[in-house]
């Protein structure tokens, strides 16, 4: 047998950019998958969503060929139609009216391209990437602080620092190796404190030392507070400001005017003073401190200077620059930062090069031979689809994002899609939400099959290698938009033989003129051979020995190498804000789900985790509400609404709810969030307020409960009935209905519901009645194989057993009896899988320390096996063991 080697390559989830060896088994899947040890991200650590990346390999739902109106065309036709219908519109609207709308989850060569035939060759700023909705905040405070767009930190400060501040970042969930280095780096030293800023108490905020569940949206008073009291506390590091920061003159008077004194930044917070007192003399006490922020500080209408906000505190005590300190941005994707790297913003030119200076312009212009280059920034994400609704913009390329279940107020983005004269969308998956307005699909290669570069949150770039054949036609995404190009008559700039070529020509970019102006400097990679490409390990940026000395700050592009201290105070909110509902509505992630769910929604083992929508509400508010655990709920606000079950949890502040930005039309209906979001956005960094709205919740009159088992998936939109899908093992999907009315008959309308699994004749089916306990059942077969069950009733079958049927090739006369006979299962009762590693239930762990109370985090891994793998989920056990010793934990 031949003896297939491992391929390193990096994890396609999140920001963290963890190191993998994956051996392909030779058919298309992985025989074997574990952290790469000599990955400087990861160091062999994975987890969970990294370790189950085999399972989500499945070819069920890709997209085969390019599709025209939905019919199968040939590539040349398609390209072709792609190539034509851009040109014509720039010559009869002009540039401005064609836009690429990208991804942090494209290839840093996929991204420099895209860049590089929009602005450079027709002459459009319009290319704008979902980083805009993660991480453009981050980008401004960056660049008013540093001069450019520099994260000035690496994840070994993590495990240096004496205290680190998590603010607005669930990184036990979205970046869970980096949570379990900093874990790790705690154990080895007890004096370590983590401090967790979160209105919510999240599986983080279960680790820390000290939770601040402050009210959502009031960050800016707590840091202008920490500002203000490290002045009054004459902590400010008077020699770091004088040597090395310019400061705004208002800056610190700002601070003061607004933060007043600590009761006022208690009251606006919604906070204790006690509590707030611990946090500042921690920091004030502890220089090697570093503060690491996400999403709930970008995702604000004040992003941008809540951002500012968390860097003035660093720069007004010289905490940067040296091991164990500064302020830490995490990225999303795998390549937001490529993203941000190469420009795919309309705010940038690319390789940090900028759009309105002419110098810049005319650098890019001579090095890519074009005259084309825009002159101005283009139209950043939400004002895009603005655009495309206005009929402004008149061809629009999508690749690897799905708008409309990832923007705020998706009904614009749709009826844009849908006036917009040519929707082309590149992407590995056939069915998406925003797949269904597109005039032409495209289908991509995507993780496995494609090589190139990526770029994590500590700037360290690595490489992404192929180790599975392409599916069926589809391309890298860098070939289809070069082939593109090439038929828009740009082949002279537009000839690479692969990624390499494309890199080298990118780090080249970086390095022309530089002389230490721009800190993106890939000199050291500027002429990678193949070969070298090839086997390319990771490697940081500035990676310029002879300008940037490693293990230094480098010197800030900014008047005499000072940074900046910015002044900033906030201003008054939108108008959507307008607290006309009870709630404040949040939003964000779950453990084991990604995105849009296009890719971990195939998987049985992570959708066991959260496997519906649902909306967390503190016990006290739905008590008062009478809503209980696992009923259906609407949310609702003047925006939208959407359904979801309730999850009740102490971890969540009263008077607020979160849900969940997963569940998109094709996994849920009425499942999407983004209806409750407005597009208002901040006004610098063009970055939506994702996790701040306004909203109320009702019960929602339960008719009837359904389960139904199939092994083809429906596409069902709004009806009488909610249902959301859940992958399951064996191939199969399971619905669980709730009817939104009465069903008038059950057995005409369940057939008429499953009408499209019918595979012409050869179907047949059973129906069973048990009008005592009001149970209905049906069943769908080919050949005397299962196709699809349907169950109605007050109590509904283990699915476990149901589905085991569907493995029959032929079911018994029995087998058939058995499909409709015993078992209980209720759906909404159904027990969360807490370990997705050792699918260990949260009824396990409760059961388990209900037989001895005084089990430890430590003793249910002993005894269970959870937690023991990834770690991901030992915020949660001791969540349960807190609430189930009836205690609340530090
Ligand atoms: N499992 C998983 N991991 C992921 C992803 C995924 O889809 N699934 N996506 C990746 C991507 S693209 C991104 S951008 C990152 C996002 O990573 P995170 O930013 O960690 O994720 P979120 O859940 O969006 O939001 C983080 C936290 O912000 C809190 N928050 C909300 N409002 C406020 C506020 O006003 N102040 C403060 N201080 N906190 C607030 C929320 O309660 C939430 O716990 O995750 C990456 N990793
Ligand atoms: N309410 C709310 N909304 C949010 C957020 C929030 O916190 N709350 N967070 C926002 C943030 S931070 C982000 S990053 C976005 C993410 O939102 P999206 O970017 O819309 O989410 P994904 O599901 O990752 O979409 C990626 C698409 O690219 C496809 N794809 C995967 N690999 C490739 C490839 O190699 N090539 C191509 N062409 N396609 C590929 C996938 O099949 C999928 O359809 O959501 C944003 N929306
Ligand atoms: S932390 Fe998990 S999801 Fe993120 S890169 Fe590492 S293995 Fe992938
Ligand atoms: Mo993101």
């Amino acid at each position: 047998m031949v003896k297939i080697s491992p391929v390193r390559t990096t994890c396609p989830y999140c920001g963290t950019g963890c190191g993998l060896l994956v051996t392909p088994d030779g058919q298309g899947g992985i025989a074997s998958l574990r952290g790469d040890p000599d990955h400087p991200a990861n160091h062999g650590l994975l987890c969970g969503k990294g370790m189950a990346l085999a399972e989500t390999l499945s070819m069920d739902g890709r997209l085969k060929q390019p599709l025209i109106h939905g019919r199968q065309s040939s590539w040349e036709e398609a390209l072709q139609q792609v190539a034509d219908g851009f040109l014509s519109t720039v010559q009869k609207y002009g540039a401005e009216a064609v836009a690429f709308y990208v991804s942090g989850q494209l290839l840093t060569e996929d991204y420099y391209l895209a860049n590089k035939l929009l602005k450079g060759f027709l002459g459009s700023a319009n290319i704008d990437s979902n980083s805009r909705l993660c991480m453009a905040s981050a980008v401004v405070g960056h660049k008013r602080a540093f001069g450019a767009d520099f994260v000035p930190c690496s994840y070994r400060d993590l495990e240096e620092a004496d205290l680190t501040v998590i603010v607005g970042s669930n990184t036990a969930w979205c970046h869970p190796v980096l949570l379990r280095r900093i874990r790790m780096a705690r154990q080895k030293g007890a004096h370590k404190r983590l401090v967790v800023i979160d209105p919510r108490r999240t599986a983080t905020a279960e680790e820390a030392d000290l939770h601040l569940p402050l009210r959502a949206g009031s960050d800016l008073s707590l840091w202008l507070g920490l500002l203000h009291d490290l002045q009054r506390h004459q902590a400010l590091n008077q020699e770091y400001l004088q040597q090395h920061v310019a400061v705004d003159p208002e800056a610190f008077a700002l601070a003061a005017a607004h933060a007043g004194t600590l009761a006022q930044v208690a009251e606006q917070c919604g906070l204790s003073e006690e509590s707030i007192a611990a946090f500042y003399a921690l920091f004030r006490a502890t220089p090697r401190t570093v503060t690491l922020f996400s999403q709930g500080i970008n995702q604000s209408e004040q992003g941008s200077d809540q951002v500012s906000a968390i860097i003035n505190v660093h720069l007004a005590t010289g905490r940067l620059g040296q091991p164990g300190m500064g302020p830490f941005s995490l990225t999303g994707q795998p390549n937001a930062m490529g993203g941000r790297e190469v420009g795919a913003l309309a705010t940038h030119l690319t390789a940090h090069l900028e759009i309105e200076r002419s110098e810049d312009r005319r650098l890019l212009a001579e090095y890519w031979q074009t005259t084309r280059l825009p002159k101005a920034p283009g139209r950043k994400a939400v004002d895009l689809f603005q655009d495309l609704a206005d009929g402004v913009i008149k061809a629009i390329w999508i690749m690897g994002t799905n708008p409309l279940v990832s923007l705020p107020n998706p009904e614009l983005a749709q009826k844009g899609l849908q006036r917009c004269p040519l929707v082309v969308i590149s992407d590995p998956v056939a069915h998406t939400d925003s797949s269904r307005f597109a005039h032409i699909q495209l289908p991509a290669q995507t993780w496995g099959e494609k090589e190139g570069t990526v770029s994590n949150s500590e700037r360290c770039i690595s490489r992404q290698r192929a180790f599975l054949p392409p599916y069926g036609d589809a391309r890298a995404d860098w070939q289809i938009i070069q082939e593109v190009a090439q038929r828009m008559g740009f082949a002279d700039s537009f000839c690479y033989t692969g990624p390499a070529e494309i890199f080298r020509e990118y780090a080249q970019l970086t390095a022309l003129e530089n002389h230490g102006q721009r800190l993106l400097d890939l000199t050291a990679l500027a002429d990678l051979a193949e070969e070298e490409y090839a086997q390319m390990s990771p490697c940081t940026w500035p990676a310029n020995e002879s300008l940037h000395p490693h293990h230094s700050l480098p010197r800030w592009p900014l008047p005499e190498g000072r940074a900046r201290l910015w002044a900033v105070a906030p201003r008054p909110r939108s108008p959507q804000a307008d607290g006309k509902y009870p709630f404040l509505l949040n939003t964000g992630r779950v453990r084991d789900h990604w995105h849009t769910l296009t890719r971990t929604g195939v998987s049985p083992r992570l959708s066991k985790h959260s496997s519906a929508p649902f909306v967390e509400i503190h016990p006290q508010d739905a008590s008062q509400l009478a809503i209980h655990s696992g009923q259906l709920l609407r949310v609702a606000n003047q925006q939208g609404s959407m359904l979801a079950k309730a999850r009740i949890s102490e971890g969540q502040r009263r008077g607020h709810l979160f849900l969940p930005m997963h569940w998109s039309h094709s996994f849920a209906s009425q499942g999407k969030c983004n209806h409750l979001l407005s597009s208002w956005h901040d006004p610098v960094s063009g970055q939506p307020g994702f996790k701040f709205a306004y909203a109320e919740v009702t019960p929602v009159t339960e008719y009837w409960q359904g389960m139904l088992l199939t092994r083809q998936p429906l596409q069902w939109h709004n009806g009488p009935f909610y249902w959301s899908r859940q992958a399951l093992e064996g191939s199969l999907w399971m619905y669980g209905l709730i009817g939104l009315e009465p069903l008038a008959s059950w057995s005409e309308q369940s057939r008429h519901w499953l009408q499209p699994l019918c595979k012409e004749q050869e179907s047949s089916w059973i129906d069973f009645v048990d009008s005592g306990r009001q149970h209905y059942g049906c069943a769908l077969l080919q050949e005397g194989a299962l196709l699809a069950t349907l169950h109605i009733g007050e109590t509904l079958p283990d699915p476990q057993r149901c589905s085991a049927l569907f493995a029959e090739r032929e079911l018994s006369a029995q087998q058939r009896l058995a499909l409709f006979s015993g078992g209980s299962a209720v759906l909404v009762a159904e027990s969360r899988t807490i370990c997705a590693c050792s699918g260990v239930t949260e009824e396990q762990i409760r059961k388990a320390v209900a037989s001895d109370p005084s089990l430890s985090v430590a003793q249910i891994g002993a005894t269970l096996k959870a937690g023991s793998f990834c770690g991901s989920c030992q915020g949660e056990i001791k969540q349960i063991l807190a609430q189930s010793q009836g205690r609340r934990c530090a």
